[in-house]
């Protein structure tokens, strides 16, 4: 795909979280619409740079082990511990800094424009992907984290500048709106890593809309938009983004991955329609649910990148959250 032939996003995509009311009807409508919507300047310069320091903390092993963590790292010069990491999942877990980030201003502002009062969140992955890293084929993350009323939206934080050079966002505008998931495939395309690719949609390359943003902005994204991302062809730097899952909190999560540790699905009086996953963090409003607890399951750890082949294992089933 050349960025020759392809669309950009519309100048009604872009938001600035700096106006205030920067979430407007309209541009809700758009979310709703397209299915992916971007806010700039929900970070300042600053932030971005307390967000990547504690990017490199959590890299280095600073803020707690991890699965899969490489080593203590003495010797190493940040540079070179980045640049191991491909995604680490789940890193508030262990950073409470990261933790804050769930729920800065512009996120939850444009979360509860877009999904409701009540949103509460399941899921982060911090990216580094560096030069040469790959990126992730075709997919929709409700194929990984399923919501029962279609309202789960990644919240992507640049924390660098993200282009189709360093391998940012691809999406299918609209992909979202039919509420279908698309049958996923094991896919060897060594462009990406190891996840499957969704197939047989009604899209074709040329329809695809390169999602090119600046350092502190935030593209929010619906659950059943298909979305990608191309590899990272700089020569050097990194393209690091902190992305957080979210979605009604009236809504239950029968998340199967990590259902085997809820009661709800220990009992086996219970379908899977009462099934809930209850590791998860309120953003705004109630939950509903509060009467079921929560549970600290999710471990965090780091994503194969694939470099290495994608071993058998890897393929069907998947890792927790690999939306
Ligand atoms: O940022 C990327 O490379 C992929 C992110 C993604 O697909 C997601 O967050 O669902």
């Amino acid at each position: 795909m050349t960025t020759a032939t392809s669309l950009a996003p519309p100048a009604a995509a872009r938001l600035d979280a700096s106006r205030p009311g920067f979430l407007t009807p309209e541009a809700a409508g758009f979310y709703h619409e397209n299915g992916y919507l971007i806010v700039e300047n929900a970070l300042d310069a600053d932030d971005v740079r307390r967000v990547l320091d504690e990017a490199t903390a959590v890299c280095r092993g600073k803020r707690g082990a991890f699965g899969g963590q490489l080593g203590d790292h003495g010797g190493q010069t940040d540079e070179e511990v980045l640049k191991q990491y491909l995604c680490i999942h789940f890193p508030h877990k262990i950073s409470a800094f990261l933790h804050g980030m769930l729920s800065t201003p512009a996120m939850v502002e444009t979360l509860t424009g877009v999904i409701g009062p009540d949103v509460k969140c399941m899921q982060s992955m911090l990216f580094i992907k560096a030069a040469g890293k790959p990126g992730q084929a075709w997919h929709q993350d409700e194929d990984y984290i399923p919501t029962r009323d279609r309202s789960l939206c990644g919240g992507w934080i640049a924390l660098d500048d993200a282009t189709t050079e360093n391998g940012c966002l691809w999406v299918l505008p609209g992909s979202h709106r039919r509420g279908v998931l698309y049958p996923q495939a094991v896919q060897e395309d060594r462009r990406f890593d190891c996840a499957e690719e969704s197939t047989g949609f009604p899209w074709s390359e040329e329809d695809a809309v390169p999602v090119e943003v600046k350092a502190g902005s935030i593209v929010f994204f619906n659950g059943y938009l298909l979305h990608r991302s191309l590899p990272n062809t700089a020569t050097a730097g990194f393209r690091r983004v902190l992305v957080n899952h979210y979605m009604s909190a009236t809504s239950l999560l029968p998340w199967t991955a990590n259902l085997q540790e809820h009661d709800t699905f220990l009992d086996h009086n219970r379908t899977v329609a009462k099934a809930d996953a209850r590791d998860v963090v309120m953003i705004a409003g109630e939950d509903p649910y509060a009467w079921m607890g929560t549970r600290d399951v999710n471990r965090p750890h780091v994503r194969p990148s694939g470099e290495g082949g994608c071993a058998k294992e890897q393929k069907p089933g998947r890792a927790v959250g690999d939306g």
